[in-house]
């Protein structure tokens, strides 16, 4: 692989998404195109699986076809997406991936921890993430923004508990491998944060340049 993958992670109402088209604009302005995806999503396929875990049912959904369902949305995504740009060079820079399964299925739901590390080498081999960008921000003010944005999703309807956990876990898994992640404060204004992002759109732009 010679390319450069890096990841958007945070709970929900963080500021991945905004801060992502910031980065790339920052990155096109410099001459470098990145690829730019989600997760859940990324193709048709896995845009499909997307609809059917956001979307609320009549029938509660498993948490082990949830986190089934999210390996098998990477999977596709992986082979159609991710690995072609990367073997071709690109900077791909993805709204979530696996930290995220992590978080919402095991910090969320309590799913054992080795399960999802068993289905990450199973779907991924060795393939991580170069750098994840961990954007934080307390429960109460995500969920806020979110509420503010739009309709709830599935997701986003989980108890207090839930979002602890997923925090909790991003927190503790930045902690444990800082050569990483670099974790920005999402709750300051945007011009704030965005002031943050300065040091590692240059660090991308070095990387990629080399
Ligand atoms: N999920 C999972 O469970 N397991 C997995 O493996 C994966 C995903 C991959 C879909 O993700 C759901 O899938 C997600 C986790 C689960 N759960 N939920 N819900 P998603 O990324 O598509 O959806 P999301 O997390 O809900 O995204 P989000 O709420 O859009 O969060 P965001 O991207 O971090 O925020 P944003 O869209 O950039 O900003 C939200 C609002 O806040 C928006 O109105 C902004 O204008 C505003 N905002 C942003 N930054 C600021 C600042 N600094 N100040 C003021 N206002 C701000």
């Amino acid at each position: 692989m010679s390319g450069l993958f890096i990841t958007f992670e945070g709970p929900e109402g963080a500021g991945k998404s905004t801060n992502l088209q910031h980065v790339a604009e920052s990155l096109r302005s410099a001459g470098c195109d990145p690829l730019l995806t989600r997760e859940p999503g990324g193709t048709p396929i896995a845009e499909q699986i997307r609809d059917l875990l956001l979307a609320n049912h009549a029938e509660q959904m498993n948490d082990d076809a949830e986190l089934l369902l999210m390996f098998a949305a990477r999977a596709q995504h992986l082979n159609q997406v991710i690995r072609p740009a990367l073997a071709a060079g690109r900077v791909v820079i993805s709204d979530r991936f696996t930290d995220a399964t992590y978080a919402y299925q095991g910090g969320g739901r309590g799913i054992d921890v080795r399960r999802i590390a068993d289905l990450e080498t199973w779907v991924q081999g060795d393939l991580r993430p170069d750098l994840t960008l961990l954007f934080d921000v307390p429960v109460e003010v995500g969920l806020a923004r979110a509420k503010a944005r739009s309709a709830l999703d599935r997701f986003e309807q989980e108890e207090r508990a839930f979002f602890d956990g997923v925090r909790n876990t991003y927190l503790a898994r930045a902690a444990d491998a800082p050569a990483r992640y670099r974790v920005i404060d999402g709750s300051g204004s945007l011009k704030s944060v965005q002031a943050d992002l300065q040091p590692i759109i240059k660090w991308i732009l070095e990387r990629w340049h080399a």
